[in-house]
């Protein structure tokens, strides 16, 4: 019964991993605070049907580009969000 539960657990880790939004890899090229946009030279995003590329995003909120500079090399989230593709969430990468 332990081994049971204990398979239950992992099968539920491993859905959670399957559904948790995967994070583009970027590198920083531009910072512009006063436009809130930031320039990314991205992989490929699939969710975004995009492959790689250089391009400028607009920001969620500008208080995101306050630790970030060109040469940064970064994880991120990005949705269309009226029309303007949009970062949602950015990270150093490790
Ligand atoms: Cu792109």
């Amino acid at each position: 019964m332990k081994r049971f539960a204990a398979g239950l657990i992992a099968l539920a880790a491993g859905a959670a991993f399957a559904q948790a939004p995967e994070m583009a890899d970027g590198e920083i090229r531009k910072v512009d605070k006063d436009a809130k946009k930031i320039t990314i030279k991205h992989g490929p995003m699939p969710s975004l049907d995009m492959p790689a590329m250089t391009m400028v995003f607009q920001v969620k909120d500008p208080a995101m580009l306050d630790k970030l500079k060109p040469g940064d090399t970064v994880k991120f989230d990005a949705e269309k969000l009226g029309g303007a593709f949009t970062v949602t969430k950015i990270e150093m990468a490790k």
